[in-house]
């Protein structure tokens, strides 16, 4: 089957150029000017449009149960979210799973539900939650199964401690796995939520209060340290949301130090007086790390476009607001922490990125696509507009305009923590593997179609 998107503007991470772009079973075949496919081609008109790689979103959570605590969207409707906001591939944080159980066990499980679920292409990441010598065997053996990537906490429960840290960062650094992490320092958050539990001081502004910006800062310079002194091993921080934390992965890129940051709309957009609503709505925000200040976000866009900030993620962990509600309301050490984002993270980081001059078009392409599929293993078959790669395409309407809402937006999630924002700049028509799965604001894309992406070792740089 033969695809002619005509008359675009192609936008990489590296250049914008007018070109035709031929697709041919589902992978481009051609970029070049006045391309004709012959009679059998299928003709999309691209005029005034920006012809982008589809989006690479490698922090979802788009299942994630926490015992009792789902997210409300699940993969089908996170996927369909997920293309509707110009998103072809996901790479999804699974919870720890049951006590003891294998390294191979948690990608495994996700790989079963998803098999027939996915209308997107997706990859997993590991889980770290024990280190003995059967996790440590097996990490070569995960990194060549496709899961090239695995989380380590420094917070909640299955929290890892400094000696376990480091071995796992020896593994990971001789499979060449990419080892992430949730950098929160737990000592100081653990005690500060039993003061604030004892005082009663048990609404969302408190949560906020319970991480301060240290607590980021120290976990990050800790692994930092780790990681340097192991060798500089490759680390990938997700999530990062404080100018501190910023500025220890700034230090440790001046000397060479191979790590990799990302950040996520809600830190960029949203800040602390979020907790100030009249409850119960300030709980929306309650999320891991808490939302910052203006401060905060002025350093965290400032490091996206000088290239400290690798990566635009969105960490979609679909909590409902009425779930927030019935187990936070009293006390907010029982909400359960996150929030949507999937659908919206490439409107609103073009918007304000892009529309507010803070970076290129290129630099937003790169972010949001390039780069992260670049560290996660999935280039150049993700993230690319090559001849060669998978023809996941967003055709972008640049002058399109919108004012979030949660009716409007096909997340199940009964809210955004973004409503009312004004976006310009949205995706008019999402591709995967050449087979359109959004036109228009229609869904085409079918379960079982997204598939299971062997993510390749991580190649030391990007
Ligand atoms: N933070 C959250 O708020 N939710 C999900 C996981 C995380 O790291
Ligand atoms: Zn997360």
């Amino acid at each position: 089957m033969k695809q002619l998107i005509k008359n675009g503007t192609i936008v990489t991470a590296e250049k914008t150029f007018r070109a035709d772009l031929l697709i041919v079973d589902g992978i481009i075949a051609k970029i070049g000017s006045g391309l004709t496919g012959g009679a059998t081609v299928t003709e999309i008109d691209a005029s005034g449009r920006y012809v982008l790689p589809g989006g690479v979103d490698v922090h979802t959570h788009l299942n994630l149960a926490l015992g009792e605590r789902r997210v409300s969207d699940g993969f089908y409707q996170g996927m369909r979210a997920a293309a509707f906001g110009g998103t072809t591939t996901i790479v999804d944080h699974p919870e720890a799973g049951p006590a003891d159980c294998s390294l191979f066990h948690q990608p495994d499980y996700y790989r079963e539900l998803l098999a027939h679920e996915a209308v997107i292409d997706y990859g997993i990441h590991g889980v770290f939650q024990r280190v003995d010598s059967e996790v440590l065997r097996d990490i070569p053996a995960l990194i060549h199964s496709g899961v090239s990537s695995a989380k380590v906490y420094l917070t909640y429960d299955g929290m890892l401690n400094d000696v376990e840290i480091a071995q796992v960062l020896q593994a990971m650094g001789a499979a060449q796995g990419l080892t992430a992490f949730h950098a929160e320092d737990d000592a100081v958050i653990r005690a500060l939520r039993e003061q604030f539990g004892r005082e009663g001081k048990r609404s969302a502004v408190y949560h906020a209060l319970s991480r301060p910006d240290t607590t980021e800062a120290d976990a990050i310079a800790r692994i930092l340290e780790l990681a340097w002194a192991g060798g500089n091993i490759p680390v990938y921080i997700v999530h990062l949301s404080t100018a501190k934390g910023l500025a220890v992965i700034e230090q440790a890129k001046a000397r060479g130090q191979r790590v990799f940051a990302e950040t996520c709309p809600q830190y960029l957009l949203l800040d602390q007086s979020c907790y100030q609503q009249a409850e119960p709505e300030g709980l929306k925000y309650v999320m891991a790390p808490p939302l910052r200040s203006s401060a905060d976000q002025q350093a965290l866009w400032r490091g996206l476009s000088n290239g400290s900030i690798d990566v635009l993620a969105t960490d979609h962990c679909s909590f409902s607001f009425a779930d927030k509600v019935k187990y936070g309301q009293a006390d907010f050490r029982q909400c359960p922490g996150g929030c949507p984002g999937v659908e919206t993270r490439l409107p609103l980081s073009y918007s304000a990125g892009v529309g507010q001059g803070r970076f290129s078009i290129n630099r937003f392409v790169d972010l949001v696509a390039t780069t992260p599929a670049k560290l996660m293993g999935l280039y150049p078959r993700k993230g690319a507009l090559q001849p060669g790669a998978d023809a996941d395409i967003v055709v972008w309407n640049p002058e399109l305009e919108k004012t979030l809402a949660v009716t409007t937006l096909h997340q199940q999630c009964d809210y955004t923590p973004f409503a009312g924002m004004q976006v310009k700049g949205w995706p008019e028509l999402t591709m995967l593997r050449g087979r359109i799965i959004v036109k228009d604001g229609d869904f085409f894309g079918e379960k079982g179609f997204g598939e299971f992406l062997e993510r390749t070792p991580f190649a030391g740089s990007c």
